[in-house]
């Protein structure tokens, strides 16, 4: 199916429906949350009747976003005529939500994964978007709607997060353009990027500290690993949600060339991200674990001790690399 086609499906399934369910995956980001609040407000905008469902609660640094104050667990849903899954990429991001989408009259999905199959009954998969907010922004353009300070916070988090604010390759010039737009009709990024990355609670800046003056470097340098037990976080008062980012300060360090970051869950198993730049597929590896990501990015979880999750890992990355 050509993109035109698909993007004419998505706007008569706004039209066709009068009540709609919306869906962020589980460990929301800033994209699949954003992207859900600017459709949010879009459809109420023309008068529909909405709700965003996701399994996990809204990660305290994205709750400064318009409307998720209003995002239901999926056992409080309602489950509307149309639901609408945005940024999944398959419908085991819905975990417990499933139920309700496959229930639902009509489905669509609105995604950029390009691993995205095409699981709904309209399917707009931009592989091309740098997030799935961008593809959002398209759909207002397309409606004719104006977007709204509200929807442009919303729009706008989507992207930057997605971006690593702006600097990741999948970074575009059209990304770059929406911004711009948004920042015409008043976006205030510089409130926005103080809510999204300055506004760190102490206790996440500690277990940071902590994990960072822990972690080692293997293979002359070029692999870094940091790790983090439950007893270490409960030091901080840390929770799953300080831990985000360790990965990336990992792989920040100037000689390391993949970066892993293991931490306890409170199920005893052992959640494992990587980072890779670009010379090993870190996705190939974690696919190998049961676990999935992209090249550059991937992760999985081991219910091995953390000795033996170390060793597996290092052993795998390290056959992997091409220096
Ligand atoms: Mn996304």
């Amino acid at each position: 199916m050509t993109d035109d086609r698909a993007l004419a499906e998505i706007i008569a399934g706004i039209e066709g429906y009068d009540s709609f369910t919306l869906f962020s995956h589980v460990s929301p980001d800033g994209d699949t949350l954003g992207s859900a609040a600017a459709m949010c407000i879009l459809l109420e905008g023309m008068g529909k009747t909405v709700e965003i469902v996701c399994e996990d609660r809204v990660p305290h640094i994205y709750q400064f976003l318009p409307g998720v104050d209003r995002v239901k667990l999926p056992q409080d849903a309602v489950g509307y005529e149309c639901a609408v899954a945005m940024d999944c990429a398959d419908v085991q991001r819905f975990k417990k939500g499933e139920y309700l989408f496959k229930n639902a009259r009509y489905s669509m999905s609105i995604d950029h994964h390009f691993t995205n199959k095409g699981y709904a009954d309209a399917n707009l998969i931009r592989d091309t978007a740098s997030a799935t907010a961008e593809i959002v922004y398209d759909i207002y353009h397309e409606l004719d709607k104006p977007i709204t300070p509200e929807a442009a916070v919303c729009i706008y988090t989507g992207i930057v997060t997605d971006t690593g604010n702006l600097t990741y390759s999948i970074t575009t010039p059209k990304s770059i353009r929406i911004v711009a737009e948004l920042l015409e009709n008043g976006l205030n990024i510089t409130e926005v990027n103080r809510r999204i990355y300055r506004t760190v609670p102490f206790r996440k800046t500690r277990v940071q500290g902590f994990a960072m003056s822990n972690m080692q470097l293997e293979y002359n340098g070029t692999i870094g690993i940091a790790t983090l037990t439950v007893p270490q976080m409960e030091r901080f008062g840390a929770t799953s949600e300080d831990c985000e980012g360790i990965v990336d300060m990992v792989r920040d360090v100037e000689s390391v060339r993949v970066a892993i970051f293991i931490r306890e869950g409170r199920d005893g198993t052992y959640k494992v991200s990587m980072r890779s730049k670009e010379c090993a597929d870190v996705g190939k590896i974690a696919k190998r674990f049961g676990g999935g990501g992209h090249a550059g990015a991937a992760g999985y979880t081991s219910d091995r001790p953390l000795s033996t999750t170390i060793a597996e890992i290092l052993s795998a990355v390290e056959a992997e690399m091409v220096l």
